[in-house]
């Protein structure tokens, strides 16, 4: 399986040990197609950015046309994450985004209002809290192996 993971680079770091442990749990289940975003010595600047902005968003989407599952992490708001997951949706590919309920932040309702409620939708949102994040991985996982 393709894992496509998104979280903030440009939005801002602070939650990247977060996103270290998410895709350290997605590695269980696939190959994560985008794991660099969990590196810590990624920069919100990219002083370290090998490609240019172009050839990030045109490898990029080709990554999104071949996930099978975007899983984002979407507390730390970010244009880019946004982005993805605006043309995952158009690609009808299944999303959870997961969001961490002790930041202060309230989720866009751009991304909440996504979410069409039945648990099995393609678009799923998720409250959580960070000891919770590996069991509510192996659930959505669990279901997803039932399909
Ligand atoms: C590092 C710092 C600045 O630029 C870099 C290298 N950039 C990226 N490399 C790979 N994927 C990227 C890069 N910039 C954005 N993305 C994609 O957008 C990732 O898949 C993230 O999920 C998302 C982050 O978007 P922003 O707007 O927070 O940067």
């Amino acid at each position: 399986m393709h894992i496509y993971f998104c979280g903030s680079i440009r939005g801002g770091r602070q939650d990247v040990a977060i996103y270290r442990r998410i895709v350290k749990k997605l590695q269980m289940y696939g190959d994560v197609l985008t794991e660099h975003v969990s590196h810590a010595d990624l920069s919100e600047k990219g002083e370290d950015a090998v490609l240019g902005d172009k050839a990030i968003h045109d490898r990029d989407m080709e990554w999104l046309a071949l996930a099978d599952v975007i899983v984002a992490e979407v507390t730390q708001p970010s244009l880019g994450v946004g982005y993805e997951l605006g043309r995952a949706v158009a690609m009808d590919k299944r999303i959870l985004c997961l969001f961490r309920t002790s930041s202060e932040r309230v989720l866009s309702a751009m991304i909440r209002g996504a979410d069409s409620q039945p648990a099995s939708s393609l678009f799923q949102v998720h409250d959580y809290a960070e000891e919770d994040v590996e069991g509510i991985l192996e659930k959505y996982f669990g279901e997803l192996a039932k399909t």
